[in-house]
């Protein structure tokens, strides 16, 4: 036994006849309360802010929204201020120019936009107060939550003068629920939605949800999975869905709904679905006014169209544009909007599948109507743990794109890999398209700012489920956190959010956060190298994407094999982007593509997304190719042995019940790292025919051990 089980054991027996008290007053957790645990402050800290806010005021406690600001401030500041040795002097007075009170501050209030806010303090009736103000109330809300992120994580700033408004206007959550309540590629259970029991029944889970989505700004959210059933567009499943935007209308959550494309026909209510038939248009216009009818502020629709065996306005020999602007017309009169995937890639066109969205799309830059905005994965690809920015960014100037990135970890090691997500989007959301020179970002493709569009948006694929931890794992409800917080702000740093993340989840303490934020800052390049290093991709097992598959190349079509994507062979491995290849390096700008185009400067990360390289090939190390993929294996695997020992030092500064979580969590993700390593090592091995290095340890099993291992219960498979 590791001497860091030894040390918990004896920790929790310490625990048990309470020799020891935990700096989080020995509660056990579960994880249920995610990064709003409210715990006691050092006394101190507690004193502080209980002088500055001990009280929370609003002259408009009638608006819902303020109504659960309010509420929060007086759920989290008597915890907070519990070891407090002074009283509770000073007030938090929150609300908007509404109350006559805030009106009187004059405060600088443009300074906070529609949805942002300002927090200082001032003098209100001859009293020191805390002032929490938004132009809306939502903008209050986000303060107060904004308040009390500051307050968890230590001493507040001896003088507050805050101001802060979101850069992204529709900060989505897309969840992949069913109706059955299986969730596609969920890995925390079942859907969170008991379709079943609404819209009678409601769970106060619901609003925990949306506590915890609108602490992040979170403002909207996709119920249903793209791959949609035409059921939900029925009276039946509406009324669900209203029950839910009920709960989460306070918090300034918005509903939308995956809509099928197929859903009036299979409804049997229309006899086609051509966009362009009146009788169809007719169709979605009623069915939004019904939709309106009793979700009053509904978003909107999301839609996978022609992609995947999904129905779609191809299907008739229109464009995605006939489509989305059909669907846009009808919630248009309701100030609705649609988003419109991206991601498609056709069972026939045998043109590489990283190109394909951008040939289909790039032309209908300008055809769409303007509440419809294009909703494009990071990559190319899918979700992959390294893809190269979408050259869609930047090339359709006249569309408005959001960006849509996957906080479920697909790709990534399910839930049970620590893989910390933000510095995969701060990478991409960084990336110079060079649409319109220099500093022509992702990011500022998506907030709008490139082109000047209004209607901007981020939309992550949630990872949230029934398991009481909501995400699967502790950990990954930090991907959930920095998802929200960088749709707020794309240029918020990762270690930033993973530092406030870490404090507000754990403890404070800095000897626990700088080297958990370290383990967190240096988790997905851990992941990239012992699945896919040097821009390999795709190598999943079939169909549930659990554990490697890189020798498979039997599927029906050629892009659902991982041959397709690495295209190894005795000489050499990756795929020709270039010229000489699929050429899809012209899909990008100029500077750019010259970039990804130049084995010299294309870089380690891409290499092999755009090139087939010999094995024998010097690279910048040094070393071979293979030789350097080796190291890469090995690195990986390295990196998690160091994250288990690292945990096992930090383990003892948190309670019991989510470190042991997470340290069984760790060891699962060693065990399945060095499967990654053993068996992409033994196959590719195989076919270039290279040993490995002196001195490396060989793979445990031979490739057919690895090949016949099969996975058919592994979850979020549909
Ligand atoms: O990542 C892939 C998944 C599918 C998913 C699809 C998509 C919802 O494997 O499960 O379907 O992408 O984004 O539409």
């Amino acid at each position: 036994m590791r001497s860091g089980s030894w040390t918990r054991i004896v920790a929790a027996l310490l625990l048990f006849t309470g020799i020891l008290v935990r700096p989080d007053g020995a509660r056990a957790e579960d994880g249920y309360e995610l990064w709003q645990r409210y715990r006691a402050l050092p006394a101190a800290d507690a004193s502080a802010l209980a002088a500055r806010a001990g009280s929370v005021e609003s002259d408009e406690a009638s608006n819902p929204t303020i109504a659960v600001a309010v509420a929060e401030l007086r759920r989290a500041l008597p915890t907070l201020t519990s070891g407090a040795a002074t009283g509770q002097g000073g007030a938090i007075l929150i609300g908007t120019p509404a109350s006559p009170r805030i009106a009187a501050l004059r405060l600088p209030l443009s300074r906070a936009g529609e949805e942002g806010f300002l927090i200082r303090e001032a003098d209100v009736g001859g009293r020191r107060t805390l002032v929490i103000a938004g132009n809306r109330p939502v903008g209050a809300l986000y303060g107060a939550f904004h308040f009390l992120r500051l307050a968890q994580q230590g001493p507040l700033p001896a003088r507050i003068d805050v101001a802060e408004q979101p850069r992204v206007k529709l900060r989505m959550l897309n969840h992949w629920d069913n109706l059955d309540r299986t969730v596609e590629r969920g890995f925390s259970g079942q859907s969170i939605w008991d379709w079943w029991k609404l819209p009678n029944a409601t769970d106060p889970r619901y609003i925990d949800y949306a506590r915890a989505n609108a602490s992040l700004g979170i403002n909207g959210t996709v119920l249903n999975n793209v791959n949609a059933k035409p059921d939900m567009m029925t009276a039946e499943w509406i009324a669900k869905a209203a029950k839910v935007a009920d709960v989460l209308r306070p918090y300034g959550i918005k509903v939308y709904l995956s809509a099928r494309w197929s859903t009036p026909v299979e409804l049997k209510q229309t006899a086609t679905a051509d966009p362009l038939d009146p009788a169809v248009a007719a169709w979605w216009k009623a069915k939004a006014d019904e939709i309106y009818r009793v979700i009053p502020d509904f978003g909107g629709f999301l839609v996978k169209a022609n992609s995947e065996g999904q129905p779609g306005p191809q299907d008739y020999k229109r464009t995605h544009a006939d489509g989305a602007n059909m669907l846009a017309a009808a919630v248009k009169p309701h100030g609705g909007i649609v988003m419109w995937r991206a991601f498609v890639y056709s069972e026939v066109d045998p043109e590489d599948r990283g190109k394909q969205a951008y040939s289909e799309f790039k032309p209908l830059d300008g055809k769409f109507a303007d509440n419809v905005v294009v909703q494009v994965k990071n990559g190319a690809i899918d979700f992959q743990p390294r893809e190269p920015f979408h050259p869609l960014f930047g090339a359709m100037p006249k569309t408005p794109l959001m960006i849509e990135v996957q906080i479920t970890k697909e790709y990534l090691g399910f839930a049970t890999h620590l893989a910390y997500l933000a510095p995969m989007w701060s990478e991409v959301l960084e990336a110079d398209t060079y649409a319109k020179g220099r500093g022509s970002t992702v990011a500022k493709v998506v907030d709008g700012s490139l082109e000047g569009h209004e209607l901007t948006g981020m939309a992550g694929v949630a990872n949230i489920g029934s398991d009481r931890n909501w995400s699967g794992s502790i950990f990954d409800q930090a991907n959930w956190y920095a998802y929200g917080r960088m749709a707020w702000n794309p240029d918020l740093a990762p270690a930033t959010i993973a530092r406030e993340w870490a404090r507000q989840t754990f403890t404070p303490d800095p000897a626990f956060v700088e080297p958990a934020t370290a383990m967190m800052m240096g988790s997905r390049q851990a992941v990239v190298d012992y699945m896919t290093p040097l821009g390999l991709a795709h190598l999943m097992a079939t169909g549930h994407h659990y554990g490697p598959g890189p020798w498979v190349s039997d599927l029906a079509r050629p892009e659902w094999n991982p041959t397709y994507y690495h295209r190894a062979d005795k000489n050499g491995i990756g795929f020709d982007r270039t010229k000489t290849g699929s050429n899809a390096v012209a899909q990008y700008a100029p500077p750019v593509a010259r970039r990804f185009a130049d084995r010299r400067t294309v870089g380690d990360d891409f290499l092999l997304w755009f090139h087939h390289v010999g094995w024998d090939e010097r690279m910048a190390s040094g070393r071979t190719l293979w030789e350097e993929m080796v190291a890469r294996y090995d690195g990986g695997v390295a990196a998690v042995e160091g994250m288990n020992r690292q945990w096992a030092a930090l383990s003892s500064m948190i309670d019991t019940e989510r470190a042991e979580q997470i340290a069984s969590f760790l060891v699962i993700q060693k065990e399945e790292a060095i499967w990654w390593r053993d068996a992409s090592l033994a196959y590719f091995g195989s076919v270039s025919g290279r040993p490995l290095p002196q001195g490396v340890r060989p793979p445990a099993h031979d490739l057919d051990y690895y090949k016949a291992i099969r996975h058919p219960y592994a979850p979020g498979h549909h």
